[in-house]
């Protein structure tokens, strides 16, 4: 039996385990990134570790997301990243050089390597060719130290790609129609790897879109062949070298297979509140829109900024839209200045923000009371724009930039043939804001800055004998980080300050939580299927520790999240029988009787509802390793007492 792409990729880094779908196997990570939101808490715990020198082959460090500055908080951190990573062997990418996965995918991503990065998005490497994976900081730190990292053997979908894109039908609208066909569920346990005849018409950005919003569908990663349109990519880069041939073999088999026909799609768009609610934009034409956002790791590359600013050139954004364009990369932001777009995108109105996350994350660009907001990006979880009852809708740079113009919802293929858009074959490459690390002698002699806002993080402990409890929070399916951990100008400058991070935690769906939870020293989250789905980021995970919380039980988990709740000692348990959800409600007081004993070894533990008299099994599906985790009250604890 051949190998898929990605049982190649795997099979060629594999420290333990055997590839059997939903056992844990562990592997060799050759590259790393970090982000500043998530970065700052990485190398706080690379340090803690003890760590002086990275192993990988290669970690970078990008500023990217906290770029608003707004006090001196961010700065700062910035400031802690750009000294910690000198001084241990981490290139830094300074603020202004772009958004990680667009930069990473230019200049670092190599075709068969695997990558980890404290951001779900990091499969956007999966484009070239790469194994990208979003992970926690703290995972990112153990592998920068050389460890392993653990994941459950995916299971392989294949997306059999055939035809060719009509014009006006952008790759975000491939990567819409899977997650119709998959919803964001569809994904959880997952690689989703990609073939067929119509790979060969996508340029690698185009496949980095796809592979980037295959967070989406909750897959582990998504990964395109390495084939000659790669080695032209790299070519361009001038970084050919890097390339390596990289195709499944003819007798691969698959879990689940779909064919999608480039030819037959439609522009489409995903509705409020979720990236799987999928609609063509035709069924929407005509609505009013309020806003338009270009950009973010999903598509802001060289094409993606062209095809806008063909469309753009010479006409006028609608006096009642709000257009902005991020560039993601410093290198298309030079090349945009160069070839004359730029200033089409200016002219036409567009406000261009720096290449940076920015209104992604909710770092500007608030919509109106109400808004309709047509993104480029990834993600349209509820409040995440920094306008609580703003409608997101996600649609490819052509609906947007056509839309811009209409001021309504505009169907793009209604405006017949698109201006023809050539991708240079040569990019500019200037390496000049990545700065490279001190030699190791050098290095003992830089002293890491730390500004006032880095507090230490908090540390978990082994569990309780027996669990005694208060239900203190009970919410639905497909909760997502920006639940409970949001972002946003007021919250992200304190993602290295998890007492003042607390403050926000979950107050999107209870705005009487964090209060809540200090009173009653913490306690259980009941939640549906799901959880924690979106980002990768660990303070969905620190902060209800620190707000004292021991378990979360749920119908299901998402896999970053899930391996943050274990690294930071929160124990998951899923419901034996989801039904029982039903029997649980907030206030209700509860006991697991020898919950440490259970931690250790039991898959099944009792839950006891004390409130109603209800017993309600539980189960916890751990490995030997991950067990040997929560004993220790989380893996900071569990590498210092290992080694
Ligand atoms: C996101 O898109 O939600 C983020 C911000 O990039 C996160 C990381 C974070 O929360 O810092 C992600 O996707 O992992
Ligand atoms: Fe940044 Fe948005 Fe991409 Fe997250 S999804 S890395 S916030 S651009």
């Amino acid at each position: 039996m051949g190998y898929t792409i990605a049982q190649k990729i795997i099979k060629n880094h594999l420290v333990s385990g055997e590839m059997i779908p939903g056992t844990e196997i562990g592997l060799r990570i050759d590259q790393t990134l970090t982000q500043d939101a998530t970065g700052t808490m990485a190398y706080l715990q690379l340090e803690a570790m003890g760590i002086e020198r990275v192993k990988t082959e290669l970690s970078v460090a990008y500023i990217d997301h906290n770029t608003l500055q707004a006090g001196f908080e961010n700065a700062d951190d910035h400031r802690y990243i750009q000294t910690v990573t000198k001084k241990h062997g981490v290139r830094f990418s300074r603020p202004g050089n772009g958004i990680c996965h667009q930069v990473h995918l230019e200049r670092f991503a190599v075709p068969g390597k695997t990558l980890i990065g404290s951001d779900s998005h990091t499969p956007t490497a999966g484009g070239i060719g790469m194994l990208g994976m979003g992970a926690g900081g703290l995972d990112v730190a153990v592998a920068m130290g050389g460890g392993t990292y653990y994941i459950t053997m995916p299971r392989i979908i294949h997306i059999n790609l055939v035809g060719k894109l009509s014009d006006y039908v952008g790759a975000k609208d491939i990567i819409l129609e899977v997650l119709r066909l998959l919803g964001v569920k569809g994904g959880v346990g997952a690689i989703v790897e990609y073939g067929g005849e119509g790979v060969a018409s996508l340029s690698v950005p185009q496949r980095a879109t796809v592979t980037n919003m295959g967070a989406e569908l909750g897959a582990t990663t998504s990964v395109f062949p390495s084939d000659e349109i790669t080695r032209a990519f790299l070519a361009a880069e001038e970084r050919e070298s890097d390339f390596t041939e990289l195709s499944a073999d003819a007798d691969a088999v698959y879990d689940e297979e779909y064919t999608v026909d480039l030819s037959a799609l439609k522009p489409l768009a995903a509705c409020p509140h979720s990236p799987d609610n999928v609609k063509p934009v035709s069924e929407l034409q005509g609505m009013k829109i309020n806003q338009v956002c270009i950009g973010s790791c999903t598509n802001s590359s060289m094409l993606d900024m062209l095809t806008v600013a063909a469309m753009l050139k010479g006409k006028t954004v609608h006096p009642d839209v709000s257009l902005s364009i991020s560039p993601g990369s410093k290198q298309v932001y030079t090349m945009l200045a160069q070839c004359g777009a730029l200033a089409d995108l200016i002219s036409a109105g567009a406000r261009i923000l720096e290449c940076a996350c920015g209104p992604c994350i909710g770092m500007g660009f608030s919509p109106k009371s109400a808004g309709v907001s047509l993104r480029t990006f990834n993600r349209n979880f509820l409040a995440r724009s920094g306008t609580a009852d703003a409608q997101v809708y996600l649609v490819s740079p052509e609906t947007a930039a056509a839309s811009a113009i209409t001021g309504v919802f505009t169907d793009p293929t209604t405006l017949g043939t698109a201006p023809a858009v050539q991708v240079p074959t040569h990019f500019v490459i200037n390496d000049n804001l990545i700065e490279i690390p001190a030699e190791a002698e050098e290095a003992k002699n830089i002293t890491v800055e730390r500004g006032p806002n880095i507090k230490p993080i908090p540390v978990g402990k082994a569990p309780e004998t027996s669990l005694s409890c208060e239900l203190v929070l009970k919410v639905g399916d497909n909760i997502t980080t920006d639940h409970i951990m949001p972002a946003g100008t007021k919250i992200l400058p304190y993602r290295s300050n998890v007492p003042k991070l607390s403050e926000f935690c979950f107050t999107v769906c209870d705005p009487a939580f964090p209060e809540r939870a200090k009173a009653k020293n913490g306690g259980i989250i009941v939640g549906g299927a799901n959880y924690g789905q979106g980002s990768s980021r660990e303070h969905a995970a620190l902060v209800p520790l620190y707000l004292g919380i021991k378990a979360v039980i749920a119908k299901s988990f998402a896999r970053i999240h899930v391996a943050n709740l274990i690294n930071f000692g929160i124990v998951p348990l899923t419901f034996e029988n989801p039904a029982d959800y039903d029997k649980l409600s907030e206030g209700c007081a509860l006991e697991i009787a020898g919950f440490a004993e259970g931690v250790a070894k039991e898959s099944r533990l009792i839950l006891k509802n004390l409130t109603s008299g209800e017993e309600i099994p539980l189960c916890l599906h751990a490995t030997e390793r991950q067990r040997a985790i929560l004993g220790a009250g989380g893996l900071l604890n569990y590498t210092k007492a290992n080694g």
